[in-house]
């Protein structure tokens, strides 16, 4: 195998940490650089450099000094944090990708990962099994900027040959980072407060279905959508992705059969708006037959996954104290 040299953006984040780890695995710690507009505590993490992606000449004299020939661009403002402040958000998910890409052309970087989402579909989009060619019509800024940001992906494989490869990944569930302000957070907070208290008060309503995926999955899904001979990506825009799809009270019923005591209440406020927009399941069938897509946990699984996982932190931070 060739000797790869990747760049990871936004490292530090729900997904880079995980990924991270997960490429350094496959090609080697020293050819992995992570990377966050914050500084990393942890001290583990040699060679974790803090870049702004917004900063475009530190950016490219880092891919230059580097040889950087794979560029894995995480870093964005989710959906919930961007409609506080669309402005930042706009500025960091649009101008953070067309830096990525610019750079990627110039520098000649083989192959580029940036992750859409299921927030490019809005109202008029199908709810049930949404189809990869169907209306999107975002509603939310972020939905706005993903949706925009796969049209330049696309502009940039057909106009300068760019291997650029995108998902439209689910919300994820992952018990080794926190949530990083999306609208799906809810979905990881409930394992946390079921634990701690065995109550959650939840902000989306006990019926709001949305597509999810738990996080071994999307690395998975990252990984083999990255190796996969270029002759098989047919969509250049992003991939449909999915995972399994669960309401506030399904997950809840889920928990309940681990912890019986478990209780859960609602109190919906904006977020319920971004989450009733979304579709409830998505149809990733071009995922499947291009590269071969297939997901191995579904609620089930999952949930017995997460529980078995905190209960195991939760038990080393209690013998640490
Ligand atoms: P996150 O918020 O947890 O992490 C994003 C990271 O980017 C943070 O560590 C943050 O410090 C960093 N960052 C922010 N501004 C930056 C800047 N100017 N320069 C460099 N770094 C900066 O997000 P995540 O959940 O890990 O998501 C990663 C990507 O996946 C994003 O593009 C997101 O839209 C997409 N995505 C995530 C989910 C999900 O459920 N987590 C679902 C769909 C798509
Ligand atoms: C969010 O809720 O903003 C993210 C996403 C689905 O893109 N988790």
């Amino acid at each position: 195998m060739k000797n790869e040299r990747i760049l990871v953006i936004g490292a530090l984040g729900q997904i880079g940490r995980e990924l991270t780890m997960a490429l350094k695995k496959l090609h080697g710690v020293e050819n992995v650089i992570a990377t966050d507009r914050v500084d990393s505590q942890a001290d583990e993490d040699t060679g974790f450099r803090v870049l702004d992606v917004l900063d475009k000449a530190a950016f490219s004299a880092l891919v230059k000094s580097e040889g950087i020939t794979q560029i894995y661009m995480l870093a964005a403002i989710l959906s919930a944090t961007g409609e506080k402040n669309p402005q930042l958000a706009w500025n960091v998910n649009m101008q953070g990708l067309l830096n990525t890409l610019d750079i990627a052309v110039e520098q000649k970087v083989e192959k580029v990962f940036w992750p859409s989402s299921i927030g490019v579909f809005g109202p008029l989009s199908p709810k049930i099994n949404c189809p990869q060619f169907t209306v999107t019509e975002p509603e939310t800024v972020y939905g706005i900027s993903k949706c925009a940001g796969e049209y330049w992906c696309n502009y940039y494989h057909k106009k300068y040959g760019l291997d650029v490869r995108s998902v439209r990944y689910p919300g994820l569930i992952s018990y080794k980072a926190k949530p990083g302000g999306g609208t799906t957070d809810y979905a990881i907070d409930i394992f946390h407060a079921a634990i701690k208290e065995a109550f959650y008060n939840c902000y989306l309503e006990a019926d709001a279905t949305l597509p999810m995926m738990y996080m071994p999955d999307a690395i998975n899904a990252t990984l083999k959508l990255m190796q996969v001979t270029k002759e098989k990506i047919t969509i250049r825009t992003a991939y449909n992705l999915s995972g399994m799809s669960f309401s506030p009270a399904q997950i809840a019923k889920a928990i309940q059969q681990h912890i019986p005591e478990f209780k859960i209440c609602y109190t919906p406020d904006f977020r319920q708006e971004i989450a009733g927009a979304w579709p409830q399941s998505i149809d990733d069938s071009y995922a499947k037959a291009d590269w071969g897509w297939s997901p191995e946990y579904n609620l089930q699984t999952m949930v017995k996954d997460m529980l078995h996982n905190l209960h195991n932190i939760s038990e080393t931070e209690v013998q640490k104290n």
